[in-house]
């Protein structure tokens, strides 16, 4: 549209004042992916027992009409949202969203062939994968405790489920040609005090160890693990803490998974990026809400993710840092939560890309903190939107609230009829 492009032309003149280039800008943030996970579409459930309870101290809730209850219609409303959001992408799969075929498949035993359609469905796409063994929502989970529980028995399943996990992920990313990640992430933890924190722990340790023992090529498969402060029933330990996660990464060459929602509420992951990189050679985010907890609310473009986003552009870290969104919210539309959370991802990373990192950088280093404070003020104020329009327009998706529109019609005519 003729206006949305005089705006643009607008814009580019006042950014280049600040030795912006705009044109740059949307080319830099076009070519940065953004892993979209499966599980906002249908609440965590997957395709293993759609029925079964979401455990591991996790929560979804709200009721909203119209979820997706097959692989089938995941995929619909998952190409419905990406057809509404720009750049490039990435799909997060858990291992619960195997496609069985009609087989009942115990997780251990969860086979590389088991995602083959959804390679296909990606190589359509041109989109990379990322996977996760699903270590919770599962009988041998019951206890709280997975790869550190006192059981053998019980430790021995889930780190066989991390082996296979750790082989379909080898599988899918030489299929694709790309690198995939997997990500660890256990619920272990203790309601009430525990009496053993270092015991269960190096249990812990050790099943890491296991599961990672055999050398898998990092061109189709790389490991990360997340760690936790607290769940719903893990209140008072989380085993797999920061840490535990940091040391085990630092130590073993692994990348360290940042969810947003997963440190004390005035902690910020912004912070821990630069910190985490001079010791990681990578690391994951799970770019979340938490509102008051580990809410996972839908992301929005708040100071939080701008200065995440930052982060990630000043130091120029895009190879390094790996983005990834984990929340869910089934009290709206699930298609439009995709849309608000990746749209405000990418919007973010936009903004980041606009600012004159240099020039900042300068300020502070001459101790000018009264010129770095206020620049950083009006920066804020400059016309960000006639950019982001026109990186929508470039990427052909609906500009503005557009999409919501597309997302009512889509509503209306495929989710009210399931
Ligand atoms: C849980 C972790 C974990 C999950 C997903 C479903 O607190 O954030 O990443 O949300 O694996
Ligand atoms: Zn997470």
């Amino acid at each position: 549209m003729m206006r949305n492009r005089q705006a643009y032309e607008m814009a580019k003149e006042l950014y280049a004042e600040y030795g912006i280039d705009t044109d740059k800008a949307i080319e830099k943030v076009s070519n940065i992916a953004i892993s979209m996970h499966c599980w906002q579409g249908d609440d965590v459930g997957g395709f293993e027992n759609p029925d079964g309870d979401l455990t591991g101290g996790i929560q979804v809730t709200g009721n909203y009409p119209g979820k997706a209850k097959t692989l089938e219609q995941l995929r619909q409303d998952f190409d419905k949202a990406a057809s509404l959001i720009p750049g490039k992408k990435r799909i997060n799969l858990h291992a619960i969203y195997l496609d069985a075929q009609g087989e009942k498949v115990s997780r251990e035993k969860i086979q590389p062939k088991h995602f083959d359609s959804w390679i296909e469905w990606a190589k359509e796409r041109n989109y990379g994968i990322d996977y996760n063994p699903t270590c919770f929502s599962h009988p041998m989970s019951a206890d709280g405790l997975t790869i550190s529980h006192p059981d053998k028995a019980v430790r021995d399943f889930w780190i066989e489920h991390c082996i296979g996990s750790r082989k379909i992920a080898a599988y899918i990313g030489e299929k694709l040609n790309n690198t995939v990640i997997t990500n660890f992430w256990m619920p272990d933890g203790f309601k009430d005090i525990p009496a053993d924190r270092y015991g269960t722990r190096l249990r812990m340790k050790e099943a890491y160890d296991e599961i990672f023992k055999e050398q898998i090529d990092e061109r189709f498969n790389k490991d990360s693990i997340e760690s936790k402060v607290f769940g719903i029933g893990a209140e008072s330990c989380t085993i797999g803490s920061g840490e535990f996660c940091l040391g085990y990464a630092a130590k073993n060459g692994k990348l360290l998974t940042l969810d947003t929602g997963h440190f004390h509420p005035t902690e910020v992951v912004s912070d821990k990026i630069s910190s985490t990189l001079l010791f990681l050679d990578e690391i994951l985010l799970h770019v979340s809400r938490p509102v008051r907890w580990d809410s996972d609310h839908v992301v929005i473009l708040d100071d939080e993710l701008k200065a995440i986003a930052s982060e990630i552009l000043r130091g120029d870290f895009t190879d390094r840092v790996h983005i990834g969104l984990d929340f869910f919210d089934g009290s709206i539309n699930r298609i439009a939560a995709w849309v608000i959370g990746t749209r405000a991802m990418q919007k973010a990373l936009l903004y980041a890309a606009l600012e004159p990192a240099a020039q900042l950088a300068s300020l502070e280093n001459k101790f000018d903190y009264t010129s770095r404070l206020a620049m950083m003020e009006e920066l804020k104020t400059l016309p960000f939107s006639a950019v982001w329009d026109m990186y929508c327009e470039m990427q052909n998706v609906p500009v503005r609230a557009n999409w919501l529109r597309e997302v009512k019609r889509y509503e209306a005519e495929v989710l009210s009829a399931r």
